[in-house]
């Protein structure tokens, strides 16, 4: 079962690796440098089974992606609250207001006004892959912002398309002059594409990964893009290969990493797409639907924020 490869990096990395002091203080167990591969074809998606995955909302925050917005209204208006923690964070520091969660993700939503101020993350992953900055000479030395950046999404679309053989299908997240600027650096940070035959295969480059929490909504988005992409482009999907940087466990998912490795993965979840929208960019949730997944049930950990 391929689930398999997942659960022997968690064993690896509880069992075998470093420990380190990490930027949330909560401490991890890392190894550095890993691999994991997974054959989409017929539909088979990466959707762990040895506990449940809320894929709707990955699906959700990766449409959101593609919308290139960066305020986490539109999530929190799904109930989506993944991103929720960061900007409460901030929220909390600044005022010393020590609203709940839950209120503040119901101001975000009521409120348009506190939602600008408070809701955006900085220009994370929807304003690079739809709308990377682009400066242009204004004279004088000096350089201003074109109105409309590079949409690297449709870019991909295009040269997938017209020039399938290229070896430059990328999305990247890394902007570097931007990152001081973002909630969060990309984590998911380069995706590469690949054709071959018939067969759309992708990459993705994370730098830093959580792996209970993180990495099985990581692979669930990189395998969604590939099938949207291969729909897209008229092509079948074909693998997804997947690299991590710094792969952690945090010391105080021990809960989790323990009743998950005394679980065997079962069952082959397939996912289909039930409409072909007109581009990239005009999928809903309801285009998305998983046949055959019968996950043991969720565990739940604490965030590292
Ligand atoms: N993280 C993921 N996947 C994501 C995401 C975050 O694993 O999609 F947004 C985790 C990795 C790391 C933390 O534990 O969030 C980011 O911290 P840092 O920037 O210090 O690497």
């Amino acid at each position: 079962h391929p689930e398999w490869q997942y659960l022997d990096l968690m064993r690896r990395i509880w069992e075998h690796g470093d420990e380190r002091v990490d930027r949330t203080g909560v401490g991890t167990r890392s190894v550095f440098g890993a691999q994991l591969r997974f054959d989409l074809s017929g539909g088979r998606m990466p959707l762990l089974t040895t506990k449940r995955v809320y894929w709707k909302t990955a699906t959700r925050e990766f449409l959101w992606f593609l919308t290139g917005d960066t305020n986490i209204r539109a999530l929190c208006a799904q109930g989506v609250e993944i991103w929720t923690d960061w900007p409460l964070d901030r929220y909390r520091r600044e005022t010393g207001d020590p609203i709940e969660r839950a209120d503040f993700s119901r101001r975000i939503v009521e409120d348009a006004d506190f939602a600008a101020r408070w809701g955006d993350l900085g220009p994370v992953y929807g304003r690079q892959w739809v709308d990377w900055p682009v400066y242009e000479p204004a004279g004088e030395g000096l350089f201003r912002q074109r109105a409309g950046g590079v949409n690297q999404v449709a870019q991909v679309v295009e040269s997938l398309r017209n020039n399938p053989g290229s070896r430059r299908h990328i999305v990247e997240g890394w902007n570097v002059a931007e990152l001081d600027a973002m909630a969060l650096p990309p984590c998911h940070k380069t995706y590469q594409f690949h054709v071959a035959g018939n067969r759309l295969n992708g990459l993705l480059y994370q730098r830093s990964c959580d792996v209970a929490l993180g990495l099985p909504f990581n692979l669930w988005g990189a395998a969604l893009f590939i099938r949207m992409l291969a729909q897209q482009c008229d092509l079948e999907p074909g693998e997804l290969v997947w690299m991590g940087g710094d792969t952690h466990l945090y010391l105080n998912h021990a809960d989790l990493v323990e009743q998950q490795l005394a679980r065997t993965p079962s069952g082959a979840p397939r996912l289909e797409l039930i409409r072909r929208p007109d581009s990239i960019f005009d999928y809903a949730i309801s285009d998305f639907v998983v046949h055959g997944y019968e996950p043991q049930k969720a565990l739940s950990a604490p965030v590292a924020v």
